[in-house]
């Protein structure tokens, strides 16, 4: 069959790539391609797409590092933002160069028999819904199939974009069983390896899964309800990234991973030894872990491979500073094992630019003194504390408590939901003027 895979805008108040690659759509395309299927890839946010920037006459920024700010065009503000002083945007390629693209797909690749559209945020469902619109216009009857985090987390909501089918489980199990009923077949194994060939081009960075789901239950998390905790097999993840470095000359690698450290001993130190063997750290290759590492997990042995690999940005997962919350919250950390894992990585050699702890504002009951404290402790420790905003998400333990108690709408837009817009609105919350302020403190006192 022939296959279209499309990752869909972002529309958002605020976005900028942070190495970000639709991980899911690409870990597809490879179990496509092992079935004998032809698949081509419309990812609107590929900030060096050739095409896009001959089309628009733009030049893209992008930083050493990799990351870089995505084009945007401004978008009438959704009426369940009414009162909200932000200003809305679809973020990635304009949508003429989109209506162009799908315009000449029949000649460059034909006309697809099946298309997959990925989502990611709950919130960026009005650019999923736009895309769906718009592959529907343009390929009348052919099924469009939708999948991804959105489409598991919301998938009545999901049902309303005007595809042809919502796929409401993220695991490959799941998948697999959906997309088999609809006539197509994924190649057998369990390893979740993004297949880059399906780029043009070299891009800004890549990026990969060493393993999906948590071995934690946080509440304000959603990932146990995705993917049950599975580890690919490093040995192969690592030949495919070696290739893919190699190949496509890239300099910046990231993992996406929620629980990169479990069992590391068997298995990330097994990556970071493979990778310091290949020479991609002589090479100039850097590595980023911006999705959080657990405090509990890193050992001086982990400290010395992550700094001999090469890795450049490391977040710690911290959350929050307060115990109560920490063992309430799924008791993931305690703040001395992450005072104890700072200090492993400061021994090895990481300067206090490179580790940042992430931290949560905006918690149920969290007050601003709390991540005033989580910041001190950071300075003490000669750190950068990065602190991001709260956002209660569906089906999660502390969504449902805070609908159980009152404090949220059983039914409100999930756009609402967004943790930039949340502060504007939710009276059981932080307002905007403390979380500017909190995040004015963390700016300005920042290393
Ligand atoms: C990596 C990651 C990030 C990255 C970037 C992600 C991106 N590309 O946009 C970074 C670190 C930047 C990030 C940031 C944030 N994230 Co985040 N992130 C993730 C994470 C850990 C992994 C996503 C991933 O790539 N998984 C791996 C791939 C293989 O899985 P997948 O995409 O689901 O694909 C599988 C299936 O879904 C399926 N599939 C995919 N597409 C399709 C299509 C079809 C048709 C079909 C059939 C199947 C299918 O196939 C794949 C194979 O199994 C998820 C958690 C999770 N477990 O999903 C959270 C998650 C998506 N993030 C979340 C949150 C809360 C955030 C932040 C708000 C955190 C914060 N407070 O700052 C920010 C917000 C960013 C923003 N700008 O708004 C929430 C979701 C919130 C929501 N309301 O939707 C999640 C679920 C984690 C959580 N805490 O619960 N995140």
């Amino acid at each position: 069959m022939k296959i279209l895979l499309v990752n869909p805008w972002i529309t958002d108040v605020a976005a900028y790539d942070f190495w970000l690659k639709p991980v899911g759509l690409l870990v597809l395309a490879d179990k496509l391609r092992g079935a004998g299927h032809e698949v081509c890839l419309l990812d609107c946010l590929d900030r060096l797409d050739p095409g896009f920037l001959a089309f628009s006459g733009k030049t893209p920024g992008v930083k050493p590092d990799g990351t870089g700010r995505f084009f945007h065009e401004p978008l009438p503000p959704p009426p369940a933002l009414a009162g909200i002083p932000r200003r809305f945007k679809r973020y990635g390629f304009s949508r003429s160069w989109v209506r162009r693209w799908l315009e000449q797909l029949p000649q460059t690749f034909g006309r697809p028999d099946r298309i997959l559209v990925t989502s990611m945020m709950t919130y960026w469902y009005p650019g999923v819904w736009e895309m769906v619109g718009e592959l529907k216009g343009f390929f009348p009857g052919v099924p469009v199939l939708l999948g991804g985090v959105y489409a598991s987390l919301l998938p009545e909501h999901a049902a309303l974009s005007g595809a042809s089918d919502v796929c409401s489980c993220a695991d490959l199990g799941g998948v697999r069983a959906f997309l088999e009923r609809w006539g197509i077949t994924l190649s057998p194994g369990e390893a979740l390896v993004p297949d880059y060939t399906v780029y043009t081009h070299a891009g800004s960075h890549l990026v990969y899964v060493s393993s999906v789901g948590c071995v934690n239950r946080c509440t304000y998390c959603a990932t146990p309800l995705l993917q049950p905790f599975t580890q690919n097999d490093p040995g192969f993840l690592l030949e495919r990234m070696v290739q893919d470095v190699s190949r496509m000359g890239i300099r910046n690698v990231a993992f996406f991973d929620d629980a990169l450290l479990v069992h590391h001993e068997e298995h990330f130190d097994v990556v970071l030894k493979g990778i310091i063997a290949a020479g991609l750290p002589q090479r100039g290759v850097r590595f980023h872990l911006p999705n959080g590492i657990h405090a509990r997990h890193l050992t001086f042995s982990t400290a010395q491979l992550l700094f001999r690999a090469n890795v450049q940005t490391i977040k710690i997962g911290l959350e929050t500073i307060d115990p109560h919350r920490q063992r309430t919250s799924g008791g993931k950390v305690a703040t001395e094992e992450f005072v104890r894992a700072v200090g492993y990585l400061q021994q090895a050699g990481f300067s206090g630019q490179q580790v940042a702890a992430y931290l949560i504002a905006n918690l149920p009951g969290q007050t601003e003194q709390e991540l005033l404290l989580a910041k001190e402790l950071c300075e003490r420790l000669g750190i950068r504390a990065q602190v991001n905003e709260y956002t209660p998400i569906p089906r999660t333990h502390d969504f449902q408590q805070l609908v159980e108690k009152g404090l949220l709408p059983a039914q409100l837009d999930p756009l609402l939901l967004n943790n930039s817009l949340l502060p504007y609105w939710w009276k059981a919350g932080m307002d905007a003027e403390t979380i500017d302020r909190i995040k004015n403190v963390f700016r300005t006192k920042s290393r």
